[in-house]
């Protein structure tokens, strides 16, 4: 396995195209569509509903749920918007993913899921149909936080910064950031329902952020408790890919 992770990763470093043919790209030219306002607009459920293969955590999550499907079902089923995995290595999905889940969902905010590190992604992530980039505090320095987020709203994408403690709170520039989402799962958390980080952090994240809660929700109880305290966005993928029919686990979520 860890062989043809490298390979996949050889023949996508050979796949690079320039920007220039990134900013050429269809979607390019296509207006962002607001995952900020489907979260905040009246009935939203607040559920981003995520496409994931495999997981770091868990292995093999789900290997057979269609893209195209699952991302049409989430998106019926009441989705304010949806996420998708386009790492390989850790999470088994590909650039390909995020084109048909853009191809098939013309009007439901889709985030694109991966490790950004540098602005050719976020170029990439424009050209793929993403109306949302994830950038992780952990893992980047706050210049980069703030260049790459600038990036972002300079070709018209949203920003949703991924934190988990106090910390990645305070180094972070929020001029550009749009969501804010503390991520429940760390080295020291696997367990499900413990949603203790957003419930800790939420005071301390700025008031004209949306506040979304991450990972390892899975029971509308949670998501009733943490919409109580203010959170406005539900980020879910586990709970609903470990099923067979992940769009129909969503229905679960919505009322
Ligand atoms: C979804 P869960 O526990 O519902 O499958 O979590 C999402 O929050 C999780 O996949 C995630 C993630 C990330 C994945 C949160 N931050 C960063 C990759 C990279």
């Amino acid at each position: 396995q860890i062989i043809e992770n490298k390979q996949i990763e050889v023949a996508r470093a050979k796949e690079k195209v320039s920007v220039e043919e990134l900013q050429s790209s269809v979607y390019f030219k296509k207006e962002t569509i607001s995952l900020k306002s489907a979260l905040l607009a009246q009935n939203s459920t607040g559920i981003i509903s995520e496409y994931k293969r495999k997981s770091p955590s868990k292995g093999d999550i789900n290997v057979g749920a269609g893209i195209a499907e699952t991302t049409t079902g989430y998106a019926k089923a009441g989705a304010a918007g949806i996420s998708v995995l386009t790492d390989t290595v850790f999470f088994g999905g590909f650039k390909e993913d995020l084109l048909i889940a853009r191809e098939h969902n013309p009007s439901t905010p889709l985030l694109r899921k991966d490790f950004m590190i540098d602005e050719y992604q976020i170029y990439e992530a424009k050209a793929w149909g993403a109306d949302v980039i994830l950038l992780i505090a952990a893992n980047l320095e706050t210049e980069e936080i703030e260049s790459l987020s600038k990036k972002a709203h300079e070709l018209g994408l949203e920003v949703l910064l991924e934190v988990h403690n106090k910390e990645e709170i305070d180094k972070s520039p929020m001029q550009n950031v749009d969501i804010v989402g503390v991520n429940n799962r760390n080295l020291k958390n696997f367990a499900e329902n413990n949603v203790n980080a957003s419930i800790e952090l939420f005071d301390f994240i700025p008031n004209d952020k949306v506040k979304i809660s991450e990972s390892c929700i899975s029971h509308p109880d949670t998501v009733k408790q943490l919409r109580a305290i203010g959170y406005q966005g539900f980020l879910m993928g586990e709970n609903f890919m470990k099923t067979s029919n992940p769009a129909k686990a969503l229905e679960e979520f919505v009322e």
